[in-house]
C-alpha cells in the first residue's frame, strides 16, 4: 500500500514511520522546505522516542520520501494543524481545506482520504466532503472519505498509535470499511466504525473531559490557597476513593489539544456549553494566579524559570502557559530561562539561571527538575526559594524554602 501523508508534524511523522515499518511506501508532504530536506537525510525535528530510528532506516531503504508536493497513492492522510479563530472560538479549517485541495490532482477512483486533524463537529460533512464532490467524486462510491481523529499522548506516540482503539467516522459505511484496511496495516487496537460527526465530537469531548477535570483541580488549588488547606493532600486523600480521580493543578493548560478543542464545541453551542467554557476560562486564569503568588513570595529580584514546554520531557512549547507567565513577570523581575528540552539561544544553563537568583519558578515537570543540584542552588542564589507549580519536588534541604500548591495559603 502507498500512503501520502500531508503534514509531517507531531502526528504525521510518527504515523508515516509506522506505515514504513509495516512495509508500506510513504510520501510525507509538508510546506517547510528545510524540514523536507532534513527528513530526506533522515534527520527529524520532533522529540519523540523511537521515530528517528525508523525514519532513518526508511529513508535508507527508500520506502520513505519527504516532499513539498503530494504524489499518487492508495490512501491520503491529512494531519495538519487546526487552530481556533480568536473572534468566535470556531475551528480554523483553512490548513485542512488547503491540504484537501492540494491532493485533488493526484486522486484516483478507489482512493481513501482520511482527515486526522481535530475538527469541529459537522466539518467533514459540511465543509470537507463538498471539496471532493465538486471535483467530480461520489463519496462512498469512487472515493472514500473518513474522519479518524488521532488520540495519542506525546512521549508515547508510537506505542499509542499501535495499541489505542481508533474511531473511524465514515461519510458512508463503505468509507469507514475502506479506512479500516488502511489502519489495519499497523493498528492493533479496536477499529470502531461510526459516522464522521460522531467521530468529530468524540475527539473534541475526550480533550474537553480532561480540560474540565484539570479546571476542577485548579479551582480546588485556588480555594485551598484562600481557606488554608493543603490542596495536594486533598487530592491524594480523595483519590483513594475508588471512583474519584482528581487531576493535578498546574500553571495552566498548554498544548495544541486541550487548550483548543473544547472551543470547537463551545463555538457550535455557545448558549449550552457553559461548563466547557468556564473550564477554559479557569485554566486560562492560572498564569495570573501563578504571577500573583510570585509577587507575594518576592516583590522584585531575579527569577530562574525552569521549563517552558507545555508538557514534561518533551520539547513541545505550543500554547505553553509558561510564556504568558514569563511575559507578565518580565515587567517587574529579571528573568532567566532554563529548559534542557528546548533549543533557544536566549535560554541558559541551570548554573547561569540561578546565579544571584531570588526565586526558582518551576513551570514544567521535566524529569531533570525532580532532583535538582541543591548544592549549586544554595551556592548560587541570594534567596533560596522554590515555587514548584507542577508539584514535582518532594523534598528539599532545610536551607531551601519550597512553595507548591500545598502551602500557598502561608502567603496570605
Ligand atoms: N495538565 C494539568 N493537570 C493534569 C494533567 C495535565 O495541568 O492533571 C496540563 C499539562 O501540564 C499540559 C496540558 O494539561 O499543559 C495538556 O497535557 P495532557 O498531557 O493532558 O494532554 P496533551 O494535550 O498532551 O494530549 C491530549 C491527550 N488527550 C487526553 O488525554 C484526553 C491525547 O490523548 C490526545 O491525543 C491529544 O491531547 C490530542 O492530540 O488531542
Amino acid at each position: 500500500m502507498k500512503v501520502c501523508i500531508i503534514g509531517q508534524g507531531y502526528i504525521g511523522l510518527p504515523t508515516a514511520a509506522l506505515f514504513c515499518r509495516n512495509h508500506c511506501e510513504v510520501v510525507g508532504v509538508d510546506i517547510s522546505e528545510e524540514m523536507i530536506n532534513n527528513l530526506n537525510k533522515g534527520i527529524i525535528h520532533i522529540e519523540e522516542p523511537g521515530i528517528s530510528e525508523i525514519i532513518k532506516k526508511a529513508v535508507e531503504h527508500e520506502v520513505y520520501t519527504a516532499s513539498l508536493t503530494p504524489e499518487k497513492a492508495d490512501a491520503f492522510i491529512i494531519t495538519v494543524p487546526t487552530p481556533y479563530i480568536a473572534e468566535n472560538y470556531s475551528c480554523d479549517l483553512s490548513y485542512v481545506i488547503t491540504a484537501c485541495e492540494s491532493i485533488l490532482p493526484y486522486l484516483e477512483k478507489g482512493n481513501t482520504v482520511i482527515i486526522e486533524s481535530t475538527i469541529a463537529p459537522m466539518s467533514t460533512d459540511e465543509t470537507i466532503k463538498p471539496i471532493f464532490e465538486n471535483a467530480g467524486f461520489t463519496i462512498g462510491n469512487d472515493l472514500f472519505l473518513v474522519h479518524c481523529p488521532e488520540r495519542v499522548l506525546p512521549g508515547r506516540i508510537i506505542d499509542e498509535l499501535i495499541h489505542n482503539d481508533r474511531i473511524i467516522g465514515g461519510v458512508t459505511e463503505e468509507c469507514a470499511k475502506k479506512a479500516c484496511e488502511v489502519y489495519g496495516q499497523f493498528v492493533e487496537g479496536d477499529l470502531m466504525l461510526t459516522e464522521a460527526k460522531t467521530a468529530e465530537l468524540s475527539k473534541c469531548m475526550e480533550n474537553t473531559f480532561r480540560d474540565v477535570n484539570i479546571a476542577l483541580a485548579n479551582e480546588l488549588a485556588k480555594i485551598c490557597a484562600e481557606i488554608g488547606v493543603n490542596a495536594l493532600d486533598v487530592i491524594e486523600m480523595a483519590n483513594k476513593h475508588p471512583r474519584v480521580n482528581l487531576h493535578s493543578p498546574g500553571p495552566g493548560v498548554g498544548g495544541h489539544c486541550l487548550a483548543i478543542d473544547p472551543y470547537f464545541i463551545y463555538a457550535k453551542s455557545p448558549e449550552t456549553a457553559k461548563i466547557i467554557k468556564l473550564a477554559r476560562d479557569t485554566n486560562n486564569s492560572m498564569p495570573e494566579f501563578v504571577c500573583m503568588n510570585v509577587k507575594k513570595i518576592i516583590p522584585r529580584g531575579k527569577i530562574a524559570v525552569l521549563g517552558v514546554s507545555y508538557k514534561g520531557n518533551t520539547g513541545d512549547d505550543r500554547e505553553s502557559p509558561a510564556y504568558e507567565i514569563i511575559a507578565e513577570l518580565s515587567n517587574d523581575y529579571e528573568i532567566a530561562i532554563h529548559d534542557p528540552h528546548i533549543e533557544n539561544s536566549d535560554f541558559v544553563s541551570l548554573d547561569e539561571a540561578t546565579k544571584d537568583g531570588d526565586l526558582i519558578l518551576i513551570l514544567c515537570d521535566h524529569d531533570e527538575f525532580k532532583n535538582l543540584d541543591y548544592d549549586l542552588i544554595v551556592r548560587n542564589m541570594k534567596e533560596t526559594i522554590i515555587f514548584d507549580t507542577k508539584n514535582i519536588i518532594k523534598e528539599v534541604p532545610d536551607e531551601i524554602k519550597l512553595y507548591n500548591y500545598g502551602n500557598l495559603y502561608e502567603l496570605n
